[in-house]
């Protein structure tokens, strides 16, 4: 039921927006409208959708600006014949959400001798010359995963503790935590940050291994995929990372099929990133370990970025949101319920 929703959401985004994207303003706005033009990753986790709705909210409606969202459906190529699309049509302002660091140095050399500023949301870009680009708004990934680590070594050490010793007096051998991680999609800021951040600890931790990197792409289809085929072969896990949630719910359908318990109380603990609505109220029921929030909502810090460019005030080069991590003991029904995505 939930997909039916959430493919329901995505086309009335899609629908709602075609008066966005349909407009390519050939001549200058007729009623002197700024122009945006807003190359989006895709449409691929509920994060994205979340994000895609605050960016619309945010702009969409506002008469002092013209909106076009072009889709790029998780494709770079369609990123840059998007982008190529807005310097022809004489935007005023460009934003890409890149959906993976590399390759933008050419394109956003072209939007810079089109003298078109350009906003970086969400992921970042690797390019050397940060003046092509007026600032990088979006999350801190390297402190997510991190968090994430920080939590495990937390209660694995409390675990060690309350196993100090065997009811016959002897001490147990120590055993390896062993990992299962679910990739998002390689070559993403995300996915190399919440990566970076497992990679560094299992690296300090001689108990910790990694017993494989499956990639997810961020989305529910291919981390189920991918699990069912994994777990064909190999069912001692003791750790689930994944990179995002929609990853994680297609990971929790192939461990119900395989029979494997999860979450409190179950053989596999669940570390899983974005904490939407859906992944929180798995938390609170006690399926899901930890939720690291990833929040998609910064639309309105992005229209103060864009007001300050048009006031010529100086901007940050990077700004991140706020985030948190959430265990069940931190969530209330009433707290969910009043989240935004
Ligand atoms: C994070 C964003 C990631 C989310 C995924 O800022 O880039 O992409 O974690 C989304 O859900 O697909």
């Amino acid at each position: 039921m939930r997909r039916f929703f959430s493919i329901l959401l995505s086309i009335s985004m899609i629908l709602g927006l075609a008066g966005c994207t349909g407009a390519k303003p050939t001549e200058p706005s007729e009623n002197n409208a700024f122009v945006i033009g807003f190359s989006q990753v895709g449409s691929e986790s509920d994060w994205r959708i979340a994000n895609t709705k605050s960016m619309t909210d945010t702009f969409a409606f506002d008469a002092d600006y013209e909106f076009i969202m072009e889709n790029a459906r998780q494709k770079q190529e369609n990123q840059f014949a998007s982008v190529r699309r807005f310097i022809l049509d004489g935007v005023d302002l460009i934003i890409i959400a890149p959906t993976v660091e590399e390759g933008w140095l050419t394109v956003l050399t072209e939007i810079h001798d089109a003298g078109i500023p350009v906003i970086i949301i969400d992921r970042s870009v690797a390019v050397w010359d940060d003046n092509l680009f007026l600032t990088n708004i979006g999350s801190d990934f390297l402190r997510q995963g991190n968090l994430a680590v920080e939590w495990l070594e937390k209660v694995t050490a409390q675990e060690a503790v309350s196993e100090e010793e065997e009811p016959d007096g002897s001490t147990p051998v120590s055993t390896t935590l062993k990992i299962l991680h679910l990739q998002g999609t390689i070559g993403a800021t995300a996915q190399i940050q919440r990566t970076k951040a497992l990679e560094d600890a299992v690296a300090t931790h001689e108990d910790w291994l990694i017993t494989s990197q499956l990639y997810g792409d961020f989305t529910e289809a291919k981390a189920y995929e991918v699990m069912t085929e994994y777990l064909k072969e190999n069912k001692d896990i003791d750790v689930l990372y994944s990179e995002n949630d929609n990853m994680t719910f297609g990971a929790m359908r192939a461990l119900d099929e395989a029979g494997i318990t999860y979450g409190e109380g179950g053989d596999v603990k669940i570390i899983t990133f974005d904490a939407t609505k859906e992944a929180l109220q798995y938390c609170l029921d006690g399926k899901i370990n930890l939720c690291v929030e990833c929040n998609p909502m910064f639309g309105p810090q992005v229209k103060d970025l864009v007001e300050k460019y048009r006031n010529g005030d100086t901007i940050p080069k990077h700004v991140y949101v706020d985030e948190s991590a959430y265990t069940s003991k931190d969530l209330t029904q009433e707290f969910i319920d009043a989240r935004a995505y």
